[in-house]
């Protein structure tokens, strides 16, 4: 039995007012191919079909097309909701979706619906498990008894699961999974702040799976051990996921901020290999840094088409840098300067400083910075104080 397992799939997401539909429909067409190439008997997608609970037309539409083209290929799908999904629109016809193995658990009713597809070692059993907040399971069982975190309720739901551990089980869920006491990392696309322990649910939790197919994180690895995994998301869909600068991108090196996803081979019960698979998308999205002049000159430019971070190390703002840049890569994202200013405000914590000293130095001394001047005029410092005064600062 072999399966792709994807998540987050985001489809009609907007990154700095860029429509990615175009770029999502060419990575699904790629995966579609690689998946009939190499035989691949079903296809994951552990939550966030859509990246929004009314997802725009073009999302729908793009995700129809592609249901069609699964199940013409005969492929078996499995679908999760995620957080960012409508868990009741994403169930519309589902029962009817069965009849030609597309699987879909959107809500969670009490129980996590099974499917069994079969190989020549038998039956394997997928467990699709819709994104579950404690209040969804506390409403079927046990009432009285809330559960007092995530993992309390999940670990409810799956106790309520029929599991025979002799077979081979496979589930998917959409949650902050993590290993031991470390928070897992965000990869800067997931929409959440910062995942607290009562979102956290520690990976032991799905100790009984032979595979557990996870989606939330959008960056692809293993939590704790190889065969629970996050797969990541389908695309970079933020800065902080971008190729950094640095890296020099040939005919066929991956960068470690490229998007993978796992291939699952599961052979007799215990018998299972993980292999992260890589395909190119239609653009990369990454960072250039340099000059201005730099980055525009004739011999520096590769891959204009991309989705481009600029980064400029000028001292001096350049006079119209954003249509130079988007002359050469006109899908360039956003621009951003990093020099001996902009490190000295980073370098300045605001925190520690505002403790040690009183207001009006902190306030002259982060004025000088911003602005490149020695002293703060008394003016403008009146200003201020008339207001930290009004405020109750002073
Ligand atoms: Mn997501």
């Amino acid at each position: 039995m072999k399966f792709l397992h994807l998540s987050d799939l985001h489809l009609g997401k907007i990154v700095n007012e860029r429509n990615m539909i175009d770029d999502q429909r060419y990575m699904l067409n790629k995966i579609t191919e690689f998946i009939v190439k190499e035989n691949v008997n079903a296809l994951l997608i552990a939550g966030d079909v859509y990246d929004k609970a009314d997802p725009p037309e073009k999302a729908v539409s793009l995700f129809d097309e592609f249901l069609l083209k699964w199940s013409n290929q005969n492929i078996n799908v499995l679908i999760i909701s995620g957080n960012h999904d409508s868990d009741v629109r994403l169930d519309y016809g589902k029962r009817f979706f069965k009849t030609h193995n597309i699987y879909v658990a959107g809500t969670y009713k009490g129980n996590i619906e099974k499917v069994v597809l079969k190989d020549e070692y038998g039956p394997v059993n997928f467990y699709l498990m819709p994104y579950i907040k404690p209040s969804d399971v506390d409403h079927y069982f046990d009432k009285d008894n809330k559960s007092a975190n995530c993992e309390e309720a999940i670990k409810k739901a799956l106790k309520n699961t029929e599991l025979d551990v002799n077979q081979r089980n496979v589930i998917l869920s959409h949650q902050s999974v993590s290993f031991g006491k470390n928070a897992p990392e965000l990869a800067g696309s997931e929409a959440i702040v910062s995942v607290g322990t009562i979102e956290c649910i520690n990976s032991s939790t799905y100790d009984n799976f032979d595979y557990v197919a996870l989606g939330h994180f959008h960056c692809s690895r293993a939590v704790g051990k190889e065969n629970i995994r996050y797969a990541g998301s389908l695309l970079k869909y933020s800065q902080k996921e971008a190729t950094p600068a640095s890296f020099i991108r040939t005919e066929d090196n991956i960068s470690p901020s490229d998007k993978q996803f796992p291939l699952v081979e599961l052979k007799e019960k215990g018998s299972i290999s993980v292999e992260q698979v890589y395909i190119k998308p239609m653009r990369d999205m990454r960072c250039i840094k340099g000059t201005l002049k730099e980055l525009t000159a004739l011999g520096n430019i590769t891959a204009p088409d991309d989705y481009i971070y600029a980064i400029l190390t000028d001292e001096i703002p350049q006079l119209n840098a954003m249509d130079a840049i988007r002359d050469i890569y006109p899908n360039a994202m956003h621009l951003e300067y990093r020099n001996s200013h902009t490190k000295a405000i980073a370098e300045f914590s605001l925190d520690e400083k505002i403790d040690e000293k009183p207001f009006e130095e902190t306030a002259k001394n982060f004025y000088s910075m911003i602005m490149g001047v020695n002293e703060m005029p008394e003016e403008e410092w009146k200003i201020l104080e008339d207001v930290a005064k009004e405020v109750g600062i002073l």
